[in-house]
């Protein structure tokens, strides 16, 4: 038994890499079961984003994962209190450069930020192959 039975995080996970991966090891350290809400490529355009994986690739490899139990799809801002309480989840975590964005997420879950990966980004690994 582990501290937490279920968290959950979210991300876009394109051109999956090392920083993807030790966050969700972190947290699947933490918690009986992981479940991970992938950001849809709409989502990514309200977010900003491009992506070079599609969505479907990328749910994918979030699912392949031994750590990951679940995988959901992320399309809004919105959907996090519901995907809390639907799925039962008593623990949201998320990478620190995110810190203190989610606190509204406390009336419902325990709510963490893990210090993210340093030296690893998919805007580096963009950046790397454009040369
Ligand atoms: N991350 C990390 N270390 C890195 C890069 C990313 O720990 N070197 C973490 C981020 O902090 C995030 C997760 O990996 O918690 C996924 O990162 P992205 O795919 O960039 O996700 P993002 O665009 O931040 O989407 O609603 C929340 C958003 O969907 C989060």
């Amino acid at each position: 038994m582990k501290k937490y039975k279920r968290a959950i995080t979210y991300g876009t996970f394109d051109l999956f890499h090392i920083g993807h991966l030790r966050l969700l090891k972190r947290i699947a350290d933490l918690a009986d079961e992981l479940y991970v809400a992938v950001s849809s490529d709409e989502f990514n355009a309200i977010k900003g984003k491009t992506c070079v994986i599609p969505f479907e690739e990328r749910a994918e490899i979030i699912d392949a994962l031994g750590c990951v139990t679940r995988v959901i799809r992320e399309d809004n801002w919105e959907q996090k209190v519901s995907d809390v309480l639907d799925n039962h989840c008593d623990l949201f975590v998320m990478g620190d450069d995110w810190k203190g964005k989610f606190d509204f997420l406390k009336d419902y879950c325990d709510v963490i930020y893990l210090p993210r990966t340093p030296g690893v980004s998919t805007t580096d690994i963009k950046q790397y192959l454009k040369k």
